[in-house]
């Protein structure tokens, strides 16, 4: 068993109604959600001109493996509807691993710890609600650390529920 965390996102159509669909799906093929963060409004990042995203981030016990889990979850997003367009592009569903336990990995079809974590308010945030203490296993600094370090300025708001 393994513990991943997750972040999901999504910045079209019913935005709120994707990510809870995303997350009965989770819990039906990849395993249990243990944790759950709020949601969080969030600027784009990368490509500044598409619409603002909703994340959360999710922890979910596991037994399928990090590649796994990866595939599971572009099963997901596919059958969710998911077109795969411009990089850092609009999409109704965006199912991402940010840790997966202290695995440290580079795949084609993953890299863990995901390499844009420290870089990105949108993913820290979220993640330090469920799990500030939370070890990088490569910075060897928890996510509350990598949050109150991060340069990244653009606006991330807690969306009352
Ligand atoms: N995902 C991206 C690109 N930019 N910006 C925000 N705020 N949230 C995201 O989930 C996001 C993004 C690529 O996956
Ligand atoms: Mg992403
Ligand atoms: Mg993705």
């Amino acid at each position: 068993m393994g513990t991943a965390y997750l972040l999901t996102g999504s910045n079209l159509g019913d935005r709120a109604s994707s990510l809870q669909k995303a997350n009965a799906r989770i819990a039906q093929s990849c395993g249990k959600i243990i944790a759950f963060s709020s949601l969080y409004e969030t600027a784009p990042w990368g490509l500044l001109d598409q619409p603002a995203f909703l994340n959360q981030a999710i922890a979910v016990e596991t037994s399928l493996n990090p590649e796994e889990l990866m595939r599971e979850l572009l099963e997901i997003e596919a059958a969710m509807g998911r077109v795969r367009d411009a990089r850092y592009g609009p999409r109704i569903i965006d199912l991402d691993i940010l840790l997966y336990d202290q695995v440290i990995m580079e795949r084609p079809i993953l890299n863990l710890p995901h390499p844009a974590l420290p870089q990105r308010r949108f993913a820290l945030t979220p993640l330090a609600e469920i799990a500030p203490s939370l070890l990088h296993p490569v910075l060897h600094k928890t996510v509350q650390e990598l949050l109150l370090e991060c340069t990244d300025d653009s606006d991330v708001q807690k969306k009352l529920q």
